[in-house]
């Protein structure tokens, strides 16, 4: 199954702790306790509720373009909830979604980014996330300058970066690579290797028989971990979090997981992506794997996923009507909230458009 994803020589055996049918891989001890599974499960679910409802309100004209995490919960959960929000921070490229959210963006506030509403970049005070990164791999540099700030003001954070194989290939994450491992910044990078950057192939990316193994060339270790186990990529993540608090600094973590949607709401996946791989990974699916999990150990059935799949509806269903609600945007919000004393540049820009609008 991992095979595509890695050229033919010495292939890697990622970290699994959860296998597929639900058990636990031999002599393995559970990341999470089933409170933390539980907890885990229901972002996984909420995300994947999310993405049906934000798929069908980009087809009403509603929500702008939009990137589902459909098939990478468990890479996005299992590694936010090694996170202390108090703490610690987390910088997105954009199909992070659960990971924002419980660093503690409100839900809401994700969903006036989509919809167009510069109110939904603004960061509200005491959540530490960056805000979503369109232009690829950019967001990684200044992760690691976030990490050296923290560790400059010694507050025992830890910043994880999420990016995925295609952005590995720029160069910023290799600079980023580079200064993190000199000043053993306390940094995790978290590579969502889901097969793909848009239509690019991960064998077309890279010639590394694994895109971590590009790590101990900067100087830090790199490991390799099933994307699809939330319980495996919680364990790697919280041995790199603690690696990274201790002064150890950073780690590369490639989770290897599979996009089970198109890029975004504008692509066309049935002309690049073969129905046999999806049919090969459906079996997979993390969500169902953590179910499966839960269920022998008494603690998940038809009642509970339905009390759950309805709290889950409400609570998206509550969040749009709030988005919904706010105050339309205006041309002077997106010269707003960049920075503290706007350029002089930006305040004639601001005040030429003003100007011409009324
Ligand atoms: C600097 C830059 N180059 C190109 C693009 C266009 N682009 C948007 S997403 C994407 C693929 C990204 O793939 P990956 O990093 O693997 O993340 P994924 O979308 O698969 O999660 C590309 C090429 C961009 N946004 N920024």
């Amino acid at each position: 199954m991992f095979a595509q994803f890695m050229p033919d020589r010495d292939p890697v055996t990622p970290v699994q702790h959860l296998a597929p049918d639900g058990t636990l891989t031999d002599g393995v001890v559970a990341s999470m306790s089933d409170e933390e599974a539980l907890d885990a499960l229901r972002w996984m679910m909420l995300t994947r509720i999310f993405d049906t409802k934000a798929m069908s309100l980009q087809r009403q004209g509603r929500f702008g373009t939009f990137s589902q995490v459909t098939g990478q919960e468990a890479t996005i959960v299992g590694s936010a909830s090694a996170l202390d929000p108090a703490i610690d921070w987390v910088v997105p490229q954009y199909r992070e979604l659960p990971a924002l959210l419980r660093q503690g963006l409100p839900l809401e506030q994700f969903m006036l980014y989509f919809m167009g509403n510069p109110a939904g970049g603004q960061i509200p005070e005491g959540v530490n996330v960056l805000p979503i990164q369109i232009s690829l791999a950019a967001q990684i540099p200044q992760a690691v300058g976030l990490a050296w700030g923290l560790q400059l003001q010694q507050t025992g954070g830890v910043v994880v970066v999420y990016f995925g194989d295609g952005a590995s290939s720029e160069g910023d994450f290799h600079e980023a690579c580079n200064l993190a491992g000199v000043l053993k910044a306390p940094v995790v990078f978290m590579l969502s290797n889901n097969g793909w950057a848009i239509s690019t192939p991960r064998h077309k990316q890279s010639r590394a028989k694994n895109l971590a193994a590009r790590a101990p060339g900067y100087g830090f270790p790199g490991v390799v971990v099933d994307g699809n186990d939330v319980l495996g990529v919680h364990s790697v993540t919280s041995a790199a979090v603690a690696r990274a608090r201790a002064g150890d600094g950073p780690t590369l973590i490639e989770a290897i997981t599979y996009r089970m949607g198109p890029h975004n709401t504008a692509d066309d996946p049935t002309r690049y992506v073969s129905e046999g791989d999806l049919a090969a990974w459906r079996p997979l699916d993390p969500i169902e794997r953590v179910q499966r999990y839960l269920a022998a150990r008494g603690r998940w059935d038809d009642t509970i996923r339905a009390r759950i799949e309805g709290e889950l509806a409400r609570e998206v269903d509550r969040a749009l009507a709030v988005a919904r609600a706010a105050p339309a945007p205006n041309a002077a919000q997106i010269f707003e909230h960049v920075y503290v004393d706007p350029p002089a540049t930006l305040c004639r820009q601001r005040g030429a458009r003003l100007e011409s609008l009324a």
